[in-house]
């Protein structure tokens, strides 16, 4: 049977990659993001085995139901990817702003937990696999010492998620690319990653066989 992916982030950049090289390697997709005009182009693009679920990762809600419809349409959930996240140029710690934290927070942190705990339920039935984009940035902090400090959280969570999911025969894996292009950053720079890059360690550690699991990815520009 067709293998299910859910995806959040999946408006634009390593998100719809991932959903690309996922439509291509048999996967169904379920695309989550706000932007719901994108996430119709994009399911324009891929075809009735992908689906559209727009939604906010700050709300538990919009997850659970975005859960239950992509269950609904195609039988189950194997895996998900949470891969949304936002970056603040001005995020660091003297002159930062104390509500631009929060925010980042809500979504980057708050937004992972939301997403796993919508997804495992789902994932538990068949032995799932739950991906997250963690980044270098944990390590060198760009764009900021608070979306660093959140991109860290993600390595130091899925640890221990994995020793939750193990119980059950699930698997945890964290994506940490350096620089991508992507709407993330303004500019274009031929030295970092492409989106498709990443994807790739996605579909890798997806396709893993269900004996090994693939802990961590660091993905860098060779120069
Ligand atoms: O950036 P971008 P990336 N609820 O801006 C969505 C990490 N990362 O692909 O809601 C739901 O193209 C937003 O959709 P929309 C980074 O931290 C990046 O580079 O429609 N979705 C869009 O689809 C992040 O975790 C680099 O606006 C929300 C997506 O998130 C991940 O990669 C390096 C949302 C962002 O896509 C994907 O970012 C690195 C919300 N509240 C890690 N807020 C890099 N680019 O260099 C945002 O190490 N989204």
């Amino acid at each position: 049977t067709t293998k299910t992916l859910f995806i959040t982030g999946a408006s634009s950049g390593i998100g719809a990659a991932t959903a690309r090289a996922a439509r291509l390697a048999g996967w169904n997709v379920g695309l989550f993001a706000r932007s719901e005009d994108k996430l119709t182009a994009l399911v324009e693009e891929l075809g009735d085995r992908a689906l559209a679920l727009p939604g906010d990762v700050t709300s538990l809600d919009e997850l659970n139901q975005a859960m239950a419809n992509l269950r609904h349409t195609y039988g189950g959930v194997d895996a998900a990817f949470a891969n949304a996240g936002m970056g603040l140029e001005t995020a660091g710690t003297e002159h930062g702003d104390p509500d631009e934290w929060r925010r980042l927070i809500d979504v980057n942190i708050v937004g992972l937990l939301n997403t796993a705990k919508a997804a495992i339920p789902h994932l538990r039935a068949r032995k799932g696999h739950m991906l997250m984009t963690g980044s270098a940035a944990g390590r060198v902090h760009i764009p900021g010492s608070v979306y660093g400090a959140s991109k860290w959280f993600v390595h130091g969570y899925a640890g221990n998620l994995a020793e939750e999911m193990k119980e059950w025969g699930g698997r945890c894996t964290v994506i940490a690319p350096g620089m991508v292009n992507t709407a993330f950053f303004d500019e274009e720079k031929p030295d970092k990653l492409q989106p498709e890059d990443v994807a790739d360690a996605v579909i890798f550690a997806l396709e893993a066989k269900q004996r090994n699991t693939v802990r961590e990815i660091f993905l860098m520009p060779s120069d």
